[in-house]
C-alpha cells in the first residue's frame, strides 16, 4: 500500500479543479487531468476557466509553488480521484462514457497499491462498473488481493458543495466515504481528512452512491411539493408564499419554496439515477420530478394570458435567467426555457430580458430576433407585463413603484406587499 503523495484528478470541472486546488495548496503534489486543452492552459497559468468565488486565491498559489499542474494525459499517481461529467441518455439512464474514459486512461498507469475515488454523481454501482472496467484491463491486479494479485483500492466519495461556496464547503461539509472494500474506505477517509474539517463517514460504496442521488432528490420532492401548492393556490386565489410561511411555524414542518422549476446540474438530473435502477418503487421521486418540469409550461401559459389581457403592443420584461439566485450559471435553467417558449409563442412581441450576471444573451436566445438583453430599469419602462424568474438580490431590492401598472408574474414571491 502506497503513502499517497501524488493525487491526479482526472476532470477540472467545477468539483474536480477545487478539489485538485485544495489538495495541493495542502501540500499533496497534484496533476490535474482534462481533455479540454483551453482549460489546460488556464489552469497552468494560475488561471480559473469559470466563476467559483475564492478558487482563484487557491489555484494561482497551488501553481505558482509547483503543487499543481494540469496535463491532457493520466499520470501515474498514488491516488486518482475521478471527477467526470455523467449526464443522463435520451432515455434518462446514466451515460457512463466519461467515467470509462477516465478508467481507461487510469488503468495503465496502475503498478497495485493505488486509491482510485469515483466522486462524480453516479448511479448505484457506477463505482463497481468503474473497478470492473480497470480490472478487465488489467488482470494483473485485484480489489482483495485473490490469487496473491496486487491490490487497488476502490471508493466512491461523492461531492456535496454548493455553487458559490464550494471552497468553504468542501472544508466544512461531513462527507460519505464508500469503500468497495472497507480497506478502500479507510484509505480515502485518509487522502479527504487533509483538508476535510467536517466528519467522515465511511459505509460501502453503493450506500454512499445512493446517498449522493437521496440528498438531491430530498430536495427535488419538497421543492415539487412547493410548486405543486404553488398550482393549488393561484386555483384558490391564495398567496402560496403566505401559505408556506405560516405552515412553517409549525414545529415539524419545513416546506421549500416555489419557484418557476428547478434547474442546475444536479438536483433536476440526480432522481433520474434513482427511477431508472428501480421504476416501480420509485413512484414519489418520479412523480416530483414530473412536477417540477412542468412548471415552466405553467408559468408560460401564465405570461401568454397576461398578454393577451394586455392588448395590441405589450412588450415582456424577463427578470433573471440563472437556475438560481445571485449566480451566473445558466445550465439547465428553467428560466431560459420559458424566456424562449414565450419569445416563440409571441414573434411579434418585444422581449427584454434582465439578467446582472451575464454579459450577453446565451445561444438559446441569442438567435430570436424580438428578444432582447437590457438593463433592468430600461427593460421595465419598455414593458407592460414583467415576468420574474430569478430572485437575484438586484431585483428584490427594484424600486417596486416601477411596477406599477404592469401585469406581474412573480414566480418567487419577491414582490409580495
Ligand atoms: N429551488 C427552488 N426552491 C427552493 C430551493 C431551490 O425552486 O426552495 C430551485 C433553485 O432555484 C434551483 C434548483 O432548485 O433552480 C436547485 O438549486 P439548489 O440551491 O437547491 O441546489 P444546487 O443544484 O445549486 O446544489 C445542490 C445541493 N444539494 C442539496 O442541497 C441537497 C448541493 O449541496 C449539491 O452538492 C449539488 O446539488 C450537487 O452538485 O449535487
Amino acid at each position: 500500500m502506497n503513502e499517497i503523495k501524488t493525487v491526479a484528478v482526472i476532470g477540472l470541472g467545477y468539483i474536480g479543479l477545487p478539489t485538485a486546488a485544495i489538495l495541493a495548496t495542502n501540500g499533496l503534489n497534484v496533476i490535474g487531468v482534462d481533455v479540454n486543452e483551453k482549460t489546460i492552459e488556464a489552469v497552468n497559468r494560475g488561471e480559473v476557466p469559470f466563476v467559483e468565488p475564492d478558487l482563484g486565491v487557491h489555484l494561482s498559489g497551488a501553481v505558482s509553488q509547483g503543487h499543481l499542474k494540469a496535463a491532457l494525459d493520466t499520470p501515474a499517481a498514488d491516488a486518482y480521484i475521478v471527477a467526470v461529467p455523467t449526464p443522463f441518455k435520451a432515455d434518462r439512464s446514466a451515460d457512463l462514457s466519461y467515467i470509462e474514459a477516465a478508467a481507461n486512461g487510469i488503468a495503465p498507469q496502475l503498478q497495485g497499491g493505488e486509491l482510485i475515488i469515483l466522486e462524480s454523481t453516479s448511479p448505484p454501482r457506477a463505482t463497481r462498473y468503474m473497478a470492473d472496467v480497470i480490472l478487465a484491463l488489467r488482470p494483473d491486479l485485484s480489489l482483495d488481493g485473490e490469487g496473491g494479485k496486487s491490490i487497488i483500492d476502490v471508493a466512491h466519495c461523492p461531492e456535496r458543495v454548493l455553487p458559490g461556496r464550494v471552497m468553504i464547503e468542501l472544508v466544512t461539509n461531513d462527507r460519505i466515504v464508500g469503500g468497495i472494500t472497507a480497506r478502500a474506505a479507510e484509505r480515502a477517509k485518509e487522502l479527504y481528512a487533509v483538508f476535510c474539517q467536517g466528519e467522515i463517514l465511511l459505509t460501502d460504496d453503493v450506500t454512499a452512491e445512493m446517498a449522493k442521488l437521496v440528498e438531491n432528490s430530498f430536495r427535488d420532492v419538497n421543492i415539487a411539493f412547493a410548486n405543486e401548492l404553488s398550482l393549488i393556490s393561484d386555483k384558490l386565489g391564495i398567496d402560496v408564499w403566505e401559505l408556506i410561511r405560516l405552515a412553517n411555524h409549525h414545529p415539524r414542518v419545513n416546506i421549500l419554496q416555489p419557484g418557476p422549476g428547478v434547474g442546475g446540474h444536479c438536483i433536476a438530473v440526480d432522481p433520474w439515477f434513482i427511477v431508472d435502477v428501480d421504476p416501480a418503487n420509485a413512484k414519489i421521486i418520479r412523480t416530483a420530478r414530473e412536477v417540477n418540469d412542468a412548471k415552466p409550461e405553467w408559468v408560460v401559459e401564465k405570461v401568454l394570458k397576461a398578454v393577451a389581457d394586455a392588448g395590441e403592443g405589450a412588450a415582456i420584461a424577463v427578470l433573471g435567467l440563472a437556475f438560481k439566485a445571485n449566480i451566473d450559471d445558466l445550465r439547465e435553467s428553467p428560466a431560459i426555457e420559458i424566456a424562449r417558449s414565450i419569445a416563440e409563442a409571441l414573434p411579434q412581441v418585444q422581449i427584454n430580458v434582465v439578467e446582472p450576471h451575464v454579459q450577453q444573451l446565451p445561444k438559446q436566445l441569442s438567435a430570436i430576433s424580438n428578444v432582447e438583453l437590457l438593463q433592468v430599469d430600461s427593460a421595465l419602462a419598455a414593458s407592460s407585463v414583467v415576468v420574474l424568474l430569478v430572485d437575484h438580490d438586484e431585483f428584490r431590492s427594484l424600486n417596486t413603484s416601477l411596477l406599477d401598472g404592469k401585469a406581474l408574474i412573480d414566480t418567487r414571491g419577491v414582490f409580495r406587499s
